[in-house]
């Protein structure tokens, strides 16, 4: 057991489990038409039946007792009343039916893609030891583009990537197709994943090119079937770089109709293309800005390219310019005045925090600030700042915490990432994917739960983090109760325990410069002030935090009056936002009754100890886990326990240097100098 299966691995389940599929799914009937996609449903259930049961189902068209039947509206047999308006084009319903006298199972839908979702739903319940004879489920997808975004460049160099190379081998395709690139198709589609921006926002112009386009048709045609669309990073610059433009100046005739043309060759390559994922004017990319145009100039050029092919724009709110007095304002100060510019087929996309994918941030205060605008979010699946793929972190619940933040705009991010809040048609969340061709694809076998927990929210964003952890562990490892609940504590506790032992009370980046890794809270010698970690965290003789109330930056401001009233005062800031919004005395009362420096070291301290008691858990998992999984994530546990001490010992000595307070009492002091983890020097690290 390398990983390989994710969790569609289909052992044969025990007992009743075993009994209940084989009396459920005696037969398989299609009373659907046959298409690419209904053939991938029919051979994943019997897969997944095979391999769950022990036996292959019979496929038939005649209706007999114990039939799994997967239903088309415009072929449903009399008798079967379904709500069919409510599935939509993506739904699905899963019930007990009497057709022909017949007791069966129906996995309905409005179309073949929705037929495939539900057969996918189906054996997720088998795997999860659902009572199969009480199923009554019905799911449609509330966000309508749900998708991954690789940053994986042309030479297989993943950016942020911790899980080898990239899947796509551009040297062979589009000749030679990769059995894993079906494998890829099946894993997203058992979540509801749609789409997939095949390369870097940090975008090459040759992805543009035709042979790049002949390969990324290729993996289209792999992934059409599974309901996925494939979406290109576009280079703003392209017309320059590729079409021997003087200019890429998005009001530029010319560079319109090289857009044009461009669109037009690419849905000739792809008739079914996505659209573009543009990063502008950001971290030295190119952008309308270079041409005193804004954001929404540029986005609507290539809005326009794509409109008669039915494309999109998914244009990234993630800019900071060099001058800045607060970083975490920039985004908002760019975006939020052109609300109301943006062509119908754009959608700006918004990290799900203003800063950078860190162990914690607040939510963006672009959700619920742009009405007029359909506003993407966009997760870090790949753990840039959380211990990349060796660190344990469960994101469930970082994703849950920012879907479930109310914007005080009337409703909660996830409001306005459905569209719902707003009314909009066209909605979008965006994971940036983690996975490369490691054999278990994500670097380790527990990052496989952070793909799967984006999945699952991009389809349904109120799904709790917990039940989603739940059924993974269930078709991952194990349905035994005790330890199936034992996994899940774990997973739970894993993210405020990252937090802890990075950074506590709304600290953030205090990572180390470029790779992000280690801790590194005393740089502070980078070109750009907003790169250094002192920028952020402040500390000082006086005290710690980044003032962002009204007495300092006021990046407050850009949230609803009622949110900004809480966040403006201390006392009314919760604990874990503390330092984001304020910077307060060392000796600063905190409501557990510490002082502001006894509470940090406490954090520390709280994150280590949570880290060791995974570790005590996972052990004592070990006759219900394979042998080859269990020691693997063992090792990575004890990686992990090393590297939070290390985290909480250099932080602490390099914070009580600036404080120049002693350590609370009974605290263990750090193990070495603070000159020491200084002095520590990496000659390579994955993923720049
Ligand atoms: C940062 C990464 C960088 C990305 C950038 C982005 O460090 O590699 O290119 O975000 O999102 O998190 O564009």
């Amino acid at each position: 057991e390398d990983g390989y299966d994710l969790w569609l691995r289909y052992r044969p389940l025990a007992g009743a489990a075993q009994a209940q599929v084989q009396a459920r799914a005696r037969s398989l009937v299609l009373a659907a038409p046959t298409s690419p996609t209904t053939q991938a449903a029919v051979t994943e259930l019997r897969r997944g039946i095979q391999g769950l049961a022990g036996r292959e189902p019979e496929l038939t068209s005649r209706v007999s007792p114990g039939a799994l039947l997967l239903v088309t509206r415009a072929q449903a047999p009399a008798g079967l009343a379904l709500s069919w308006e409510e599935l939509g084009r993506e739904g699905y319903a899963l019930r007990r039916a009497t057709l022909q006298g017949a007791d069966v199972t129906v996995i309905a839908a409005n179309g073949d893609v929705g037929l495939l979702y539900g057969s996918f739903a189906w054996l997720r319940a088998a795997q999860t030891g659902e009572d199969l004879s009480k199923l009554d489920q019905r799911s449609a997808p509330k966000v309508a583009l749900r998708m991954l975004n690789h940053w994986d460049n042309l030479d297989r160099h993943v950016e942020r990537g911790y899980a080898g190379a990239s899947l796509w081998d551009w040297w062979k395709l589009p000749d030679i197709l990769d059995p894993r690139y079906t494998d890829y198709a099946r894993a997203n589609a058992s979540l509801g994943i749609n789409g997939t921006v095949l390369n870097n926002v940090n975008a090459k112009a040759d992805s543009l090119t035709a042979p790049y386009l002949a390969k990324a048709a290729a993996l289209a045609g792999v992934f059409r079937p599974y309901g996925i669309k494939v979406y290109l990073s576009a280079r703003f610059s392209a017309p320059v770089e590729l079409g021997g433009l003087k200019t890429a100046d998005p009001l530029d005739p010319a560079v319109r109709a090289w857009w044009k043309a461009k669109a037009d060759e690419v849905y000739r390559a792809i008739p079914d293309f996505g659209g573009f994922l543009v990063k502008a004017n950001s971290e030295g990319q190119p952008g309308p800005q270079d041409y005193g145009r804004n954001h929404a100039d540029g986005a609507n050029m290539l809005a326009e390219a794509l409109a008669p092919h039915g494309g999109v724009v998914l244009w990234r709110a993630f800019v900071y310019a060099a001058d800045a007095s607060d970083r975490a304002k920039q985004a908002y100060a760019e975006f939020q005045p052109l609300d109301g510019r943006f062509a119908p087929n754009v959608i700006v996309q918004v990290k799900n925090g203003p800063i950078d994918f860190q162990p914690r941030e607040p939510f963006h205060p672009l959700f619920g600030a742009m009405p007029k605008t359909p506003l993407a979010l966009e997760l870090q699946i790949t753990k840039e700042y959380l211990g990349f793929s060796t660190h344990l972190v469960h994101l469930g619940p970082l994703f849950e915490e920012v879907l479930q933040a109310d914007t005080g705009h009337g409703g909660t991010v996830a409001r306005v990432v459905d569209g719902s809040l707003e009314g909009h048609k066209l909605s979008a969340i965006a994971g940036v994917a983690n996975i490369g061709t490691d054999r278990n694809w994500s670097g380790s076998q527990f990052d496989q739960a952070n793909w799967y927990a984006f999945g699952r929210l991009a389809w349904d964003p109120d799904t709790k983090a917990g039940r989603i952890a739940r059924d993974w562990v269930a078709q991952t490892f194990t349905t035994r109760p005790a330890a199936r609940d034992a996994i899940v504590d774990m997973m739970l506790a894993s993210r405020e325990a990252v937090v802890d032992y990075m950074t506590p009370l709304g600290l953030h980046h205090l990572m180390d410069t470029g790779h992000h890794y280690g801790p590194g809270p005393w740089v502070n010698n980078l070109e750009r002030a907003d790169w250094n970690p002192t920028y952020f965290h402040k500390a000082g003789r006086d005290g710690i935090g980044f003032d962002r109330s009204p007495t300092g930056s006021n990046a407050v401001a850009q949230y609803a009056p009622s949110v900004a009233r809480l966040w403006s005062d201390p006392r009314t800031t919760p604990p874990e936002l503390l330092l984001w919004f304020h910077h307060l005395p060392w000796d600063y009362a905190m409501p557990s009754g510490r002082t502001l420096w006894a509470e940090l070291v406490a954090r520390y301290d709280r994150g280590v100890a949570t880290v060791d008691d995974m570790r005590r858990r996972w052990a004592a998992l070990e006759p219900d886990i394979d042998p080859q999984r269990h020691a693997e994530v063992a090792a990575y546990l004890a990686v992990q326990a090393r590297e939070a001490r290390w985290w909480r010992d250099a932080c602490i000595a390099y914070f009580q240097s600036v404080s120049g307070l002693p350590l609370p009492a009974g605290t263990r002091p750090p193990e070495q100098s603070l000159a020491a983890y200084q002095a520590l020097r990496f000659g390579f690290a994955p993923g720049r």
